[in-house]
């Protein structure tokens, strides 16, 4: 069912422009110098491809028109984190302080970014439906029933990469966001190559797979439970984390200064070799 509201023209490039604004105003609401680069962000039209996502996410996913019954439009962002604080987290086994604290506030700039795009969409008559960055997912199955990243490889914003992260045009450290939305956004990938990891486009790699600190990344595979249970220990056991959400699950080594944290490794392959 359409909203009563009339409908006024609203396109790609006037989301992505309200997104880098949001992202780049942050910093000073927060009164820091924030942890982030300029966000992407992709649309894709609800179609049949979406209709895979329970044979490749959780086999309970949503539809995007589970989200918002007359859904047209599929929108995921990506917020990639800043280099100094990926560098800063790559030292050691254990995350930093400031990983944990991007962590907590990139989620709540995730989900007040939707709640914006949300709005703005709205006042051009256009309804929404919302999810948020994370702590949505069913901890026995270790899976959400809305996976970001699995929305992100639809809309083409971004490859899987061995590490099982999304890897975009902007690398893969940083956190998605998703929406859908009634308005016709038409398609805006972003990834111009078939894979962004080199591993799996064949070539030599693997860092990933190394510097897991509990071998949770396999060639071909992904110890969840590992990765999970590193995570909470994090939590539980750094007196740095203390005064952190509960929630501030972290860890991240497999993404810190990787050939993948904060571009795609295969197209500037290509384009070296062109
Ligand atoms: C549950 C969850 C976890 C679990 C399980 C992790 C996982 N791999 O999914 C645990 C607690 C272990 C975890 C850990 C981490 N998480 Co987490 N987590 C989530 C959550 C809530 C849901 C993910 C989900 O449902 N996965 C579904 C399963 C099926 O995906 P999967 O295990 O990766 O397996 C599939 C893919 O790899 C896929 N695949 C692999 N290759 C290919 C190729 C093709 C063509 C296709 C179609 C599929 C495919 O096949 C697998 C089976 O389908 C999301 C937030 C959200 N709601 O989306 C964040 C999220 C995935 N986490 C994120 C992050 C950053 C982390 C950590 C780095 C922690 C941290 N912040 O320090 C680690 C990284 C672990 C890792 N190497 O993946 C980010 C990832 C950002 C990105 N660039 O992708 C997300 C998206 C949060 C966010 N809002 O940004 N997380
Ligand atoms: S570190 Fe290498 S193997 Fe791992 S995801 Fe990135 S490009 Fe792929
Ligand atoms: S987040 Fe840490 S424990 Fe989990 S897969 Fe990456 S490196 Fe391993």
């Amino acid at each position: 069912m359409k909203s009563e509201k009339p409908m006024q023209p609203i396109g790609v490039e006037d989301l992505r422009r309200m997104a880098e604004t949001f992202v780049a105003d942050e910093p000073a609401r927060l009164g820091a110098e924030g942890w982030w680069r300029p966000p992407l962000l992709a649309t894709a039209p609800v179609d049949e491809r979406f209709e895979m996502l329970p044979q490749i996410a959780a086999d309970d996913h949503l539809h995007p028109r589970d989200l918002l019954p007359n859904a047209r439009s599929v929108i995921v962002f990506f917020i990639p984190f800043r280099k100094d604080l990926v560098r800063e987290n790559r030292e050691g086994e254990l995350p930093c302080r400031d990983w944990g604290l991007a962590y907590v506030q990139t989620n709540d700039l995730i989900n007040r970014l939707s709640q914006f795009l949300g709005d703005r969409l709205g006042e051009r008559g256009f309804r929404c439906g919302l999810t948020p960055a994370t702590h949505n997912f069913n901890e026995t199955k270790l899976m959400a029933r809305w996976s970001h990243k699995h929305l992100g490889h639809l809309v083409n914003l971004g490859r899987f990469g061995t590490h099982h992260m999304l890897i975009t045009p902007a690398g893969c450290t940083g956190r998605l966001g998703s929406l859908v939305t009634e308005a016709e956004l038409g398609a805006h990938p972003l990834i111009g190559t078939r894979e962004a990891c080199l591993l799996k486009a064949g070539k030599a790699c693997g860092l990933c797979i190394e510097v897991c600190p509990v071998k949770a990344i396999k060639t071909n595979g992904f110890e969840r439970r590992n990765c999970w249970q590193r995570l909470k220990d994090n939590r539980a056991g750094l007196d740095y984390f203390a005064d952190l959400p509960e929630t501030t699950h972290v860890c991240g080594k497999c993404a810190a200064m990787m050939p993948c944290s904060f571009g795609n490794p295969v197209a500037r392959l290509e384009a070296a070799t062109r």
